[in-house]
């Protein structure tokens, strides 16, 4: 600790915390079950280290889990994480994400049963613990965490429009967190108006903001205080990767960001960086087939076994790919590889798709050309969500037309519940 240093006294008692986000536990990345595993062992020895550390509380900013409904199996690794922050009475804060929330209850609600986590967030009915405390916010109940006198605030995951509407209720009295699953505008470089829900200046006042959603670690102050994205935990895509090696006429490689979680004292954060497998992008160009082959396989000499490669190769001529996974696969633990043939399938674009689409459709476009499982889905939410449909989960369809008629009912009279 450098001098000057004045720790917060929080209740008298110098504080300090742990902030993840973006876990994603049970992601089977590109169909393998080991890769759930990673994503496990990076949370486990996260977790260790912030114990280690010493932390008075941990954070998680939304998407513990890939999925709203996770397997067993998931949740039992989420239990036996949770378990060695509870065994050392260091409680868990945390709110869902936009993959792992619910409309009802979800995996958190059953974790907080277990008593392994405190969920923060608006719900129907008043919940009051040793961490949490509940305020009465226009007909439903916002359920806070609270350490010494500091209030831990926070929502889960919500639509551009929502987020908007409950932003100005989500305000601490004294010294408070916010914890939300958003994209801050001035945090991504993308100016279209899909791809953020909410802009800085938007943001009630507090000490820290705990943020998840956007998976590279990210600071940016706000007054005083920062807002932080830790990033996700494990290399999520190839967007992620650890390195980028471009093998055009010459070999380049650009270094990928780390990953791991912040450690935050005195409201000031300090990235821990935590040990993940090595996911490297690869892109090639080249004209021979022969060509292609020896590129590829000068950059994967130097690779290390354990990891994973993402390789798009182009070629004028025809390429073998069954062959080139097999170089790829002696050489590393997995590979998916997509080859082009240059010259063919290629249209000029001539005209910029901006002059076509507008910014709700390129938004779109972008996510559709994603080559993510998830990616159609993403579309349709927001093809509804455009549309004003209300959001529903599965299993609710079967209900529709009785539901439909409280709803119609609903809507004459628009309060808080209304989108909760
Ligand atoms: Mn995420």
């Amino acid at each position: 600790m450098g001098e000057g240093y004045e720790g917060v006294q929080v209740g008298g008692y110098l504080m300090k915390f742990a902030h993840f986000a973006d876990i994603h536990l049970g992601y089977e990345q590109y169909n393998l079950p080991w890769r759930a595993e990673d994503f496990f062992q990076s949370f486990k020895r996260a977790a260790e280290i912030a114990v280690k550390e010493g932390v008075d509380f941990a954070i998680i900013s939304g998407d513990l889990f890939h999925r709203n409904v996770p397997s067993p199996r998931t949740i039992l690794e989420a239990i036996e994480v949770l378990r060695i922050f509870k065994e050392k009475g260091i409680p868990v804060f945390a709110i869902e994400g936009n993959h792992d929330k619910s409309m009802r209850e979800s995996a958190y609600h059953l974790l907080e049963n277990l008593g392994l986590l405190n969920l923060l967030g608006f719900r129907k009915e008043r919940v009051e613990g040793d961490y949490l405390t509940s305020e009465k916010v226009e007909g439903a109940y916002l359920v806070k965490g609270v350490f010494k006198d500091l209030e831990i605030i926070g929502d889960k995951h919500r639509t551009k429009w929502q987020i908007e509407k409950i932003l100005p209720l989500l305000k601490g009295e004294g010294k408070s967190i916010l914890v939300l699953h958003q994209v801050v505008k001035e945090v991504v470089d993308i100016d279209l108006e899909m791809s953020w829900d909410i802009t800085i200046d938007q943001l009630p006042e507090a000490d820290y903001y705990a943020f998840g959603h956007v998976h590279m670690h990210r600071e940016k102050r706000v007054g005083d205080s920062f807002l932080v994205y830790p990033g996700s935990l494990e290399r999520y895509d190839s967007r992620e990767a650890s390195k980028f090696i471009i093998y055009f006429d010459r070999l380049e490689i650009r270094e990928g960001e780390e990953k791991g979680f912040c450690l935050v004292e005195n409201f000031r954060p300090r990235f821990v960086r935590v040990e993940t497998r090595d996911l490297f992008s690869i892109s090639l160009d080249a004209e021979k087939k022969e060509e292609a082959e020896m590129k590829f396989l000068e950059i994967l000499r130097n690779l290390n076994k354990s990891a994973i490669a993402v390789a798009k190769i182009a070629c004028s001529e025809n390429l073998d790919s069954k062959k080139l996974l097999e170089i790829a696969l002696g050489n590393l633990k997995h590979a998916e590889i997509s080859v082009k043939r240059k010259g063919l399938e290629e249209i000029p674009v001539i005209i910029p798709e901006r002059q076509f689409f507008n910014d709700f459709e390129l938004k779109l476009l972008e996510i559709l050309r994603e080559e993510e499982e998830h990616a159609i889905k993403t579309a349709i939410e927001m093809i509804k969500e455009h549309l004003g449909f209300e959001k529903k989960e599965k299993g609710e369809s079967t209900r529709e037309e009785e539901v439909k008629e409280v709803r119609e009912e609903k809507r004459k009279r628009v309060t808080l519940f209304d989108f909760l």
